[in-house]
């Protein structure tokens, strides 16, 4: 294989009180960011979106792979689907497979079975993680470190939508094998997580969470 050609780095340099105010301003920012389960009926812009997805798409990933595929579901019907299949998942987690403690666990987030934002929301993404390529003559192109390249694209996908002024929940139906059969995806893509985009519901609450504080999160040698 060919080595890529090589250019000139396009690297912004900032003072370091520029870079004291820059880092602090968007730690404010995204310590902003809160998930939203309650959404107002209101579209969004698939422009925006698409925005959010290339910045998403920007994420490093293993060899350059970019094993990732963004399905962006705005089509009532597919979301209807979409809901109906989640909630038959979920019904079976919250009445019968999930142990106690999961239960337990979920409890102070007050989530359920119904998934309505699933259908109120003007936006479902779903990322889907590409476990290999299918090349010229059918056989397996290799791709590394997937679940790394795939989450690390999921948390840019997240905090653009949050720049953009969006209001986002990561919902992971489990299993979500469905949403690859409803969408149509190919075998070697598998649904990583389901995105629900929009406005939220006037006057939503979210739960009073701390965070942890430096000392809990990081070290320091
Ligand atoms: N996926 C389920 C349950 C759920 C699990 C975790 I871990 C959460 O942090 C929140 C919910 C649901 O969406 O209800």
């Amino acid at each position: 294989m060919k080595r890529h050609p090589f250019i000139e780095l396009d690297f912004l340099r900032f003072s370091e009180e520029e870079m004291a105010a820059r880092s602090e301003s968007f730690y404010k920012e995204m310590d902003r960011r809160r998930t939203v389960r309650e959404y107002a009926d209101r579209p969004v812009p698939a422009e925006i979106i698409r925005n959010a997805i290339l910045t998403a798409g920007t994420a490093p990933s293993g060899a350059h792979k970019q094993p990732w595929t963004f399905a962006m579901v705005g089509d009532p019907a597919i979301k209807a689907k979409i809901r109906e299949a989640a909630e038959i998942e979920e019904r079976e987690n919250y009445q019968r497979r999930m142990p106690e403690a999961w239960l337990q666990d979920l409890a102070p987030l007050g989530t359920d079975e119904n998934k309505p934002f699933l259908t109120t929301c003007p936006w479902l993404i779903i990322v889907f993680a590409q476990a290999w390529a299918p090349g010229e003559e059918g056989e397996k192109l290799k791709h590394y470190y997937v679940n790394e390249s795939v989450g690390i694209a999921t948390g840019m996908l997240l905090a653009a939508l949050h720049h953009a002024g969006l209001a986002t929940l990561t919902h992971t139906p489990s299993p979500m094998g469905f949403l690859q059969k409803i969408l149509g995806r190919p075998d070697h893509e598998r649904a990583y997580m389901l995105i629900a985009v929009g406005y939220p519901k006037d006057g939503c609450k979210v739960p009073d969470l701390d965070r942890k504080s430096i000392d809990e999160i990081s070290i320091e040698v």
